[in-house]
C-alpha cells in the first residue's frame, strides 16, 4: 500500500496558511516546501548532496523531458529515477502537459491526447493521459501528475471551459489507470480553469472530490498580472478539502511563496532561483542582486550577512563576483547553491511562523523589506 500520508502541524487563524507533514516511501516533506526543479534529471550545476545539504526535502523532474531523453525504459532500467540520478529524496514528476505547449511543436490535439514534435529532433510522440502514467510509473518517481491542458493567457471563456473539461475527463482517465502505477508511488491532481473564477471553484470542487491524494493548481504565473493568480487562488482554497497538500505549479519567486501560503498553498516548484542565479541574479532579505554589479567587486564579507549556504559560508562576495563576471562554472553552482538555500530557508521561516502563530506579522514585515524584481 502506498506510504504517502498529510497531516496538518497547524494552521493560521487569520489566513488559510498552514503547516504540515507529508511522508513518502523516500522520506518526510515538511510544508510550506519549495522544490527545485531539476528538469532533465538533475538540478541544473547543483549535486544531489549539495541539495541536501541546501535543505532539499523533494524535488521535481519533467516526463516531458524524460520521455525524449533518455526515455522512461532506460530510467526504468537503472532501477528508476532515484538510483539513475543518485538523489535518494522524494521527488514528483510532472506529466508533460504544460511543456508539450510550451517547448514541443504541437501537431494535434484532441479528446484523446497530443501529438507534438520533440524540440531534440523533431520526432513525433504522442501523449495521452494512459500513456503519460506508464511512463511515470518507470520513472518510479513518489509523486506523480496526470496530463492536463494548461489554457494559454489570455484565452476566451468557451477555451477556458473546453480546456477544463478535457483535463477533468483526462484526470478520470487516469485515476482508471492508477493500479498501473507502482504500490508505492502516489498521484495528484490538477485543478485548471484559466482565469474564470466559476471555472476555477468548478474544477477546485470536481477535482477536490476524486481520490487523488493532493492537489496541483495548474494554468497560473502563465504571462497574467500577479494579482490576477492570486485573484484565481482565493476562488480554488476555498473549495478544496483540508485534508491534502495543495501545490501552486511553476511558482515561484521568494515573495510568491510567501503569499501563496497566505492563500492556502503548501508545495512550490520554479527554475526561477536556478534561473536567475546563472544570470547573476541573487537573492538576499532586501531583494534580488546582481552579483556582477561594481559594489560587489571588492566586498570581502559574504554574499548576503548572516546567510548559511555553502557558498556564503566558504566565499567572498568579490569572489563569487570575479567568478560570475568571468563566467566560470564554479559560479554557476555557488550562485544556485545560495539561491535555493534561500528558498528552502524562506519555506522553513514560513513554516516556523505558522506554528508560532507568527505569520501574518512574518508576512508584512518580508514583503516590507523585500523589493521584487521587476520581471
Ligand atoms: N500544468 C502542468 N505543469 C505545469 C503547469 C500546468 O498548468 C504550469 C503552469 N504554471 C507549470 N507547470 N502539468
Ligand atoms: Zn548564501
Amino acid at each position: 500500500m502506498s506510504s504517502f500520508n498529510f497531516t496538518i502541524d497547524a494552521e493560521c487563524p487569520e489566513t488559510w496558511a498552514r503547516a504540515g507533514t507529508i511522508q513518502t516511501p523516500h522520506g518526510t516533506i515538511q510544508t510550506p516546501i519549495f522544490m527545485p526543479v531539476g528538469t532533465q534529471a538533475t538540478v541544473k550545476s547543483v549535486a544531489p548532496e549539495e541539495l541536501h545539504a541546501a535543505g532539499a526535502q523533494i524535488i521535481l523532474a519533467n516526463t516531458y523531458h524524460l520521455m525524449l531523453r533518455p526515455g522512461s525504459a532506460l530510467i526504468d532500467s537503472f532501477g528508476g529515477l532515484h538510483s539513475f540520478m543518485q538523489w535518494h529524496g522524494p521527488i514528483l514528476t510532472d506529466s508533460g502537459g504544460f511543456q508539450v505547449w510550451s517547448l514541443g511543436h504541437l501537431r494535434k490535439l484532441n479528446e484523446d491526447g497530443v501529438v507534438f514534435k520533440s524540440h531534440i529532433d523533431g520526432s513525433l510522440h504522442t501523449l495521452t493521459p494512459e500513456r503519460v502514467m506508464q511512463i511515470e510509473a518507470e520513472l518510479g518517481s513518489d509523486i506523480i501528475l496526470p496530463l492536463d491542458i494548461c489554457a494559454p493567457y489570455p484565452c476566451s471563456p468557451k477555451e477556458a471551459k473546453k480546456a477544463m473539461e478535457w483535463t477533468h475527463r483526462w484526470e478520470e482517465r487516469a485515476l482508471v489507470e492508477k493500479e498501473k502505477l507502482r504500490p508505492e508511488q502516489t498521484l495528484f491532481g490538477i485543478v485548471q480553469g484559466a482565469f474564470e473564477p466559476e471555472l476555477r471553484a468548478q474544477s477546485a470542487q470536481v477535482i477536490g472530490n476524486m481520490p487523488f491524494q493532493g492537489l496541483s493548481i495548474g494554468g497560473l504565473s502563465v504571462g497574467e498580472p500577479k494579482e490576477e493568480m492570486w485573484g484565481m487562488l482565493k476562488h480554488v482554497t476555498p473549495n478544496l478539502p483540508r485534508d491534502k497538500p495543495r501545490h501552486l505549479l511553476g511558482v515561484g519567486s521568494p515573495e510568491d511563496l510567501v503569499i501563496g501560503v497566505g492563500l492556502g498553498m503548501d508545495m512550490f516548484d520554479c527554475v526561477l532561483p536556478t534561473r536567475v542565479a546563472r544570470h547573476g541574479g541573487l537573492f538576499t532579505r532586501d531583494g534580488r542582486v546582481s552579483i556582477k554589479g561594481a559594489r560587489f567587486r571588492t566586498a570581502r564579507g559574504p554574499i548576503e550577512e548572516g546567510c548559511d549556504c555553502y557558498t556564503c559560508q566558504h566565499y567572498s562576495a568579490a569572489y563569487v563576483n570575479h567568478l560570475a563576471r568571468a563566467e566560470e562554472q564554479l559560479y554557476f553552482r555557488l550562485g544556485s547553491i545560495h539561491n535555493i538555500r534561500f528558498m528552502l530557508r524562506l519555506a522553513g521561516q514560513l513554516r516556523d511562523s505558522i506554528i508560532n502563530g507568527t505569520y501574518p506579522a512574518f508576512r508584512d514585515e518580508f514583503l516590507a523589506r523585500y523589493i521584487p524584481a521587476s520581471e
